[in-house]
């Protein structure tokens, strides 16, 4: 993406089924939570400014991107959880595109569809969608749902009515037997997949996707390995927000631009120098994950002095911490091996979920954390319900918690500070 003068996107926004009021209504909201949340930093990476002109034109540069793949006949798949394999929509020649979203907006349209108390996450999705402000969704060929959690089940029935909507069971359990089902689904994935893009997928194709997408990851394990170090060398904000982008950038792009971030990181880490004062708390955050533009929890533990310094959450770790072999000969094996790896991600919709808790004291020790707080969006049972287990386990490794259940609203955000600002006291 290079810069470039300011282009009219608006008829491309119309083209979309955009509704171009309400739509301005967002960006500018957004455009000014980032300057409020983001440029407000000091003391940066440079190489954060790529991420920064990315988010500037988040609806811009990276959807024209989208429609002239689409107008050469390239396809884009939507997907909202880690369960559905990237390397698999690649491999089948299409682009995959994160389509979570993180600000509360088209709620009254939602709640007239579906029961107030659900999650935030969803509400919000679904009210991009009803509302038509989100071009990543108008420009999916197909969007790749999940049997995660109950609310996202049964949302993506109501999402099926609006759009083209294809839906990846997952067993609830992590036994052999589960794990089988799961890689049968991922046959079904394929199917479904080369009918979309009227491309096989091959082993070539596969293995090239499992390379690229695992150049992706790495690359953000250079940034989380440079977080262990103190001072810390970037905000947990800025590299949340590699996190995040890393669901709809180019991937060869990204890959390349997150290394050099990742250059910067370590070379600052071998002169010494940080983002925030060595003796900064510094705080691991798990739980939900917290999708484009949600940065609330983040500028609140920073704005109170802390650092955080990881995330244990799929906007984070769950997301990189682990990669694919690159020596598959057959797409069969790497079909075996992708169901292997995508089943130890621990999300709390799986039971048990022991591997979650084990990951939270694991990295908490890595990363130096002095603290750990613990994040639920608000009804959702599965993480609400995790609580306990990550708070035993981090007592057990002496490491305080704190427990935060919120939404997207800005209107709790006094009361959490203060509840932040004492827990990083008392650290
Ligand atoms: S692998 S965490 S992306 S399901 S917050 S919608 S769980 S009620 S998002 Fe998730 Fe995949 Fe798991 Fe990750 Fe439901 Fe909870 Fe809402 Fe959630």
């Amino acid at each position: 993406m290079s810069e470039q003068a300011e282009v009219d996107y608006r008829p491309m926004w119309e083209e979309l089924g955009l509704d171009l009021e309400t739509h301005d209504a967002l960006l500018g909201a957004v455009g000014q939570l980032y300057t409020d949340v983001y440029l407000t930093q000091e003391d940066r990476p440079e190489a954060m400014g790529y991420l920064d002109f990315v988010m500037s034109e988040v609806h811009g540069l990276r959807i024209k991107e989208l429609h002239d793949f689409r107008a050469q006949g390239g396809k884009v798949v939507g997907t909202f959880c880690l369960y559905v394999p990237e390397e698999i929509v690649r491999a089948a020649g299409a682009w995959c595109v994160g389509l979570c979203a993180g600000a509360e907006f088209g709620y009254d349209a939602v709640e007239r569809i579906m029961p107030r108390n659900t999650c935030a996450l969803i509400k919000s999705f679904m009210g991009f969608k009803l509302t038509k402000v989100c071009p990543y969704i108008q420009e999916s060929d197909l969007v790749v749902g999940e049997t995660t959690c109950d609310g996202k089940k049964k949302a993506y029935e109501l999402l099926g009515e609006v759009h083209n909507t294809y839906v990846l069971e997952l067993p609830q359990m992590k036994r052999p037997q589960d794990v089988a089902f799961y890689r049968a689904e991922l046959d079904e994935l394929c199917i479904e997949l080369e009918h979309l893009t009227g491309k096989t997928i091959t082993a070539e194709s596969l293995r090239t996707a499992i390379r690229e997408v695992n150049d992706k990851r790495r690359a953000l394990q250079r940034i989380y390995a440079a977080r262990t170090a103190k001072p810390a060398p970037i905000s947990g904000k800025d590299a949340m927000l590699a996190g995040q982008v890393a669901f709809y950038d180019d991937v060869d792009r990204f890959t390349q631009m997150m290394n050099k971030l990742g250059d910067e990181l370590e070379q600052r880490v071998a002169d010494g120098s940080g983002v925030a004062p060595a003796n900064a708390k510094r705080v691991l955050i798990t739980g939900t994950p917290m999708a484009l533009p949600n940065w609330k929890l983040h500028d609140i533990v920073e704005k109170a002095g802390g650092i955080v310094v990881g995330e244990e959450m799929c906007t984070g770790s769950r997301y990189y911490d682990s990669l694919l072999p690159e020596d598959g000969e057959t797409v069969e094996e790497m079909l075996d091996a992708i169901a292997e790896k995508y089943m130890g991600i621990n999300c709390a919709c799986f039971t048990p979920n022991e591997g979650r808790t084990e990951d939270v004291v694991r990295m908490a020790r890595e990363l130096n954390a002095d603290g750990i707080i613990d994040y639920s969006l608000n009804f959702c049972t599965p993480y609400q319900m995790e609580a306990l287990a990550i708070e035993t386990a981090a007592a057990t490794s002496q490491i305080p918690t704190l427990k935060i259940d919120t939404d997207y609203s800005a209107e709790d955000a006094g009361q959490l500070s203060t509840r932040v600002e004492a827990f990083l006291e008392m650290l």
